[in-house]
């Protein structure tokens, strides 16, 4: 069984493009690969987190995702820093990787030029993914396209590692999220839905109230015409409704707009809002039973001990590969 991995920073809300995107994919992928998800706690410190948020935002962040879907017996679930081997792993791996290389990825050219004051950390950060990435032989990484780069410098340190000091690491593959599921912002459906979003208004977050969320479904921007049909050049908010409720009912485009075929604006908008609005309560339903439960905390102890075992083993033999032993008695 082929290996996939991913990690997510706990920043931000969780949106309904994320869970249609990335979580909804990631549940439905659970069975055919042997999974790993972890919290990429040590990756959001590259940039100043308010402590107790922080820690607030990675239990929220792993009950979320079990709430979606992700089944704890088919995913290893852990959290980054309860791991040390990542960062040990990774500054082998930095000794491996050139400045140049580093100074080229866009994200840190893009973060470093909104702050004077960047810390190293988000220098060095895609070396600590790549080490995310190869401790566990991962053949497959879904990652949005803002990671395929920092993904193919994984591959790149993999092959310069195994050429220098003997096969170690399996080359990892990128894999973008499916196309023609990038759900958009309802407000301004030319724009991808995104939690940094100022305007939250066209924006749908998880752990938001139920009637807010009805409230933004139904004054979503559409267009003046008035018939239920996909086409992203022209009607981008009816087709960005129809995505959304196809998505969510496991519909073809063309059943939904076989379904709503000479039905109002308002009908249609009403089974959409009905739609997400019952989707989105069965997560926090079961959001919250977890989110203060032991179940959670027995999840992570199970992935942090499996993932601590495997990493111990890629570092020791790293180490003994780079010459760091003690050598041989005279
Ligand atoms: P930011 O606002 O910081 O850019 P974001 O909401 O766009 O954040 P990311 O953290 O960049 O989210 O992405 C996490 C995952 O969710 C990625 O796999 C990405 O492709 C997916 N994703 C994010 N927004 C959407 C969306 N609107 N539609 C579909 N997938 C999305
Ligand atoms: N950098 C990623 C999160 C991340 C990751 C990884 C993704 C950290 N390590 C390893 C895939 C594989 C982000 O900011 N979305």
């Amino acid at each position: 069984m082929k290996k996939m991995l991913t990690g997510l920073q706990p920043t931000g809300v969780i949106t309904l493009g994320n869970y249609i995107g990335s979580i909804k994919q990631m549940v439905d992928n659970q069975d055919m690969y042997d999974s790993y998800l972890f919290v990429a706690d040590m990756h959001a410190i590259t940039v100043y987190q308010d402590p107790s948020e922080l820690s607030n935002k990675i239990r929220s962040l792993i009950a979320l995702y079990l709430a979606c879907g992700i089944d704890p017996n088919k995913n290893k679930i852990f959290i980054q820093s309860e791991n040390e081997y990542h960062a040990n792993v990774s500054w082998l791996l930095e000794c491996n990787t050139y400045f140049g290389e580093l100074s080229r990825m866009t994200q840190f050219k893009d973060k470093s030029m909104k702050n004077e004051n960047f810390t190293s950390g988000l220098f060095t950060y895609p070396v600590l993914m790549a080490s995310d990435i190869l401790i566990y032989d991962t053949d497959i990484v879904p990652v949005g396209v803002d990671q395929k780069q920092h993904v193919e410098l994984a591959r790149d340190i993999a092959i310069r590692f195994n050429k220098k000091y003997g096969d170690t690491f399996v080359v990892p593959t990128p894999v973008m999220s499916r196309v023609g599921t990038k759900i958009m912002d309802l407000q301004d459906p030319t724009k991808k839905m995104s939690k940094s979003s100022e305007n939250k208004k066209g924006v749908i977050m998880l752990l938001e109230d139920l009637d807010s969320i009805r409230k933004k479904i139904m004054s979503a921007t559409t267009d003046s015409e008035m018939c239920v049909k996909y086409d992203v050049i022209n009607k981008p908010g009816i087709s960005n409704l129809i995505t959304m409720y196809a998505s969510i009912t496991g519909k073809s485009i063309e059943e939904v707009e076989f379904m709503f075929e000479g039905k109002n604006y308002g009908e249609f908008k009403r089974e959409v809002a009905d739609a997400v609005v019952s989707e989105v309560s069965k997560i926090q339903n079961r959001y919250n039973e977890i989110i203060n439960s032991k179940e959670i905390d027995e999840i992570l102890d199970k992935g942090r001990e499996f993932t601590r075992e495997i990493a111990k083993k890629k570092y020791e033999d790293m180490k003994k590969k780079m010459g760091l032993f003690r050598g041989i008695e005279k």
